[in-house]
């Protein structure tokens, strides 16, 4: 019988191994906050192969439990979850992952911290990051939108680092009118008794064991009258449970059985007269609450890099172990070739979520200009967008690269498949995300600051074997423009028809001008030619798959989509 055994891959330090990490912290943080931070994030790179990954661990394969009554027949509707989840909230508290964003120590560059723990925590947390996403975004609404009462008390226990202290947020607006129309929900807020109570069922609600959440209800008047439609909704906070610890007459119906994300608690649920209290003024509750959806679509993308990035890592250290046809799978140029393509698409999304995420911090410190504010208004459905498909793209690729050993559960592999898939679902789809860009140049004019921000970042670019790259990026610029101008002349139809393919286009192009800035930094600073490979890489790519709807589109799509039949 045969003695051979298949070596598993072996995670190292997920800080220290982070070459393109390292090299982009080096560039955008002052020297004094770096030299500080690392040792924290040395810290965290090493738990999250340790011990934060045996919480996961734990529990991914508790999985929660609703459990309607208790043993008297009483309904009680408790979610149980595992003690590693539990473990996973405190850790989340004590490592300040929601925290590092609000206390602002380190200015501007405080986003920037506070993401690279969430991108290096996110693959290991069982998705824990979900909570800490809702509870971030619930932290930025009430910081805008919040009395002093609701900062005094929600706020902080949003932003604290201290265990039992520390909460997290639910954000429950999908209901079974649909998770993407907003404007259809049908959950009413009375007033009764001296304040709001919230009636309806909400079909979505991630996270259901938070302490509190963020919600959408229409307010009826005293003649039972609503406002319909988005205009309608207003925006409210409720405490998921009592001061008794008795849920705020709230039902739960049951847990969704998922795809993925399998350790974190969805729920059905029904509010049955739940004190709430209205946020802010009555109605603009869509808008207020973008104002938490906008954080959570920036987490998602950080979710998106942080599981490509594990992924490889997986696929890197099995390619020099795992022996075929008489060498290693590093040694195949088809399999290095396959492996070179992931990383070049994992660094261009690493750039714009970081990118990103600095335009945040620095907006939220007051030190972003009105150019900077509309470029991260616009990255944001573009990141969310686009590193979600990428994210299903290479791991993927990296679960066949392992042949059938990615195939089987225990190996862990399918696992990342079915996290990953998710991300480009929750908090907007492709097409949601795509509409979104056109409305946030439509009403906050994001357009003309976007393309200067690309075209300024390329005026430094000087290194010889990079022009070639940054010619092809100010033609995909000037193809962008040609195609905007005409897509505003042909129309609605014509401009949403060709929505996703401008929205790549435009986070594409993006990306580029930021992979060159990188690339041309690096050899200046680093003397390393590979960030140079990989943006050259980016570019070689179509920078402008475009489409441009004639008028027979339409039908033609039609025929294609619905089955029917085209006549001659
Ligand atoms: C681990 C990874 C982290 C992620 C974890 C997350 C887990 C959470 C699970 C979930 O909860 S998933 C549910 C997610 N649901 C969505 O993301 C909703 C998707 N649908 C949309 O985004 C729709 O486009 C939208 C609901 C916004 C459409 O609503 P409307 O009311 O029909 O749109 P309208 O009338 O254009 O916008 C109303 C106002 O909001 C306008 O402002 P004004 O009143 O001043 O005119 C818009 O400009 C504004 N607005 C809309 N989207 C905005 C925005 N403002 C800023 N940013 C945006 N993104």
């Amino acid at each position: 019988m045969s003695e051979f055994y298949q070596d598993g891959p072996v995670l190292g330090n997920q800080y220290q191994a982070d070459k393109l990490l390292r090299s982009y912290l080096n560039r955008v943080l002052p020297a004094d906050i770096f030299t500080e931070l690392e040792p924290d994030l040395l810290n965290l790179g090493n738990r999250v192969v340790t011990d934060i990954m045996e919480m996961a661990e734990d529990a991914e394969s508790n999985e929660p439990q609703l459990i309607s009554f208790d043993p008297w027949g009483k309904r009680i509707d408790k979610i149980k979850t595992s003690k590693g989840w539990k473990d996973l909230d405190q850790v989340s508290a004590e490592e300040g992952m929601v925290a590092i964003g609000y206390e602002r120590k380190y200015g501007e560059y405080s986003r920037i911290y506070q993401f690279v723990k969430l991108y290096l925590f996110h693959p290991s947390s069982a998705v824990y990051t979900c909570p800490l996403a809702m509870t971030d975004g619930a932290a930025r609404l009430l910081e805008i939108y919040g009395d002093e009462s609701l900062k005094n008390n929600a706020y902080k226990h949003l932003t604290s680092r201290v265990p039992g202290e520390f909460w997290t947020s639910g954000q429950w607006m999908t209901e079974r009118t649909g998770g993407s129309d907003v404007g259809r929900t049908e959950t009413i807020a009375r007033f009764e008794d001296g304040g709001y109570k919230l009636y309806g069922t909400k079909w979505f609600t991630s996270a259901t064991t938070s302490q509190m959440a963020i919600t959408l209800a229409r307010i009826e008047d005293e003649q039972g009258n609503t406002i319909p439609g988005s205009r309608g909704l207003s925006l409210f906070y409720l405490e998921v449970y009592t001061q008794k610890g008795q849920l705020n007459s709230i039902t739960i119906h049951r847990l969704k059985n998922k795809l993925g994300t399998k350790a974190l608690p969805t729920a059905e649920l029904t509010l049955n007269g739940t004190n709430a209290r209205l946020i802010g003024d009555i109605g603009g509750g869509v808008k207020k609450i973008s104002s938490l959806f906008n954080i959570t679509r920036i987490y998602n993308a950080k979710s998106s890099i942080g599981l490509m990035r594990r992924a490889i890592a997986l696929a890197k250290d099995y390619s020099l172990r795992r022996e075929a046809f008489g060498k290693k799978l590093a040694e195949h140029p088809l399999h290095l070739e396959t492996l070179a393509n992931l990383e070049v698409e994992f660094q261009g999304a690493f750039q714009s979520v970081f990118y990103t995420s600095e335009l945040l911090g620095k907006e939220e410190c007051g030190k972003a200009t009105a150019d900077e504010i509309a470029v991260l208004r616009m990255l944001t459905p573009l990141i969310k967008l686009y590193t979600a498909k990428q994210a299903i793209k290479v791991v993927s690729e990296v679960l066949e690269s392992f042949g059938g050993a990615g195939y089987v559960e225990d190996t862990g592999i399918p696992k990342l498949l079915r996290d990953t898939q998710v991300l480009s679902i929750w908090e907007g789809t492709t097409n949601i995300l795509s509409l979104d860009t056109l409305r946030s140049i439509e009403k906050e004019n994001t357009f003309a600051p976007f393309i200067k921000n690309i075209l300024n970042r390329l005026e430094n670019i000087s290194e010889q074997e990079l022009l070639i790259s940054r010619d092809k990026v100010y033609q995909s610029v000037q193809k962008i423009k040609e195609y905007f101008i005409q897509a505003v002349k042909e129309g609605k139809t014509y401009i949403e028809t060709g929505a996703r393919s401008f929205a790549f286009s435009l986070i594409r192009t993006f990306t580029a001008s930021l992979m060159l800035e990188h690339a041309q930094w690096s050899l200046n600073n680093e003397n390393d030619r590979s960030f140079t490979i990989s943006a050259i890489r980016w570019c070689n790519q179509d920078l402008t798959p475009l489409i441009y709807p004639l008028d027979k589109h339409g039908p033609e799509s039609k025929a294609l989509a619905l089955d029917e039949i085209l006549k001659k």
